[in-house]
């Protein structure tokens, strides 16, 4: 089996509905099962400032599949939710990123694994944390408590009563 880690955000369109959406989609995926799920949480744009702030979540999942299909089918599921393209960075009604597909690395255009901008954001590592520990490593990363440690940002909000799953 292969561990998948998906993660989860949103900024408009009633964002945490939203999550929840994308999570249930994802739960009925091919080849793909969820294993668990993270809390949500809030915190202030990464990039354009002149938007809403952001909710996140991260779930893990045991997949079966290959790298490619995975992403087209989380992108079926944005395009599917009224995904549309804005500018870099900008505001969204969800998106669905791989991050982790166990020990697998990939480098194309497309897509990257491990997520080549999980070192910096803590809105991915806390909730990564919460349901893989501390001790979880990516490849080619230190484990996930040391990342933490390098992103003090007191930004991060935990959202209460909004579990997903
Ligand atoms: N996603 C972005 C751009 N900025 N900021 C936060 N806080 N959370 C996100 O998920 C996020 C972002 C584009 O993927
Ligand atoms: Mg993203
Ligand atoms: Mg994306």
């Amino acid at each position: 089996m292969t561990l998948a880690v998906i993660a989860l955000g949103a900024n408009i369109d009633a964002p945490i509905e939203r999550l929840a959406e994308a999570y249930a989609h994802v739960s009925k995926m091919a080849d793909f099962s969820v294993l668990d799920v993270s809390p949500i949480y809030q915190s202030p744009p990464m990039g354009p400032e002149d938007q809403p702030p952001y909710f996140n979540a991260v779930l893990s999942g045991e997949y079966t599949g290959e790298p490619l299909p995975l992403l087209r089918a989380l992108q079926k599921i944005e395009a599917s939710m009224g995904r549309v393209k804005t500018r870099h960075w900008g505001e969204r009604c969800i998106d669905l990123d791989v991050i982790q597909l166990g020990d697998c690395v990939v480098h194309l255009p497309s897509l990257q694994i491990p997520h080549p901008g999980l070192r910096s954001r803590l809105f991915v590592v806390q909730p990564m944390i919460d349901i893989l520990g501390a001790d979880h490593r990516v490849p080619g990363l230190p484990e996930l408590g040391t990342l933490r440690e390098a992103l003090s940002d007191d930004t991060l909000t935990l959202c209460p009563n909004t579990a997903l799953g």
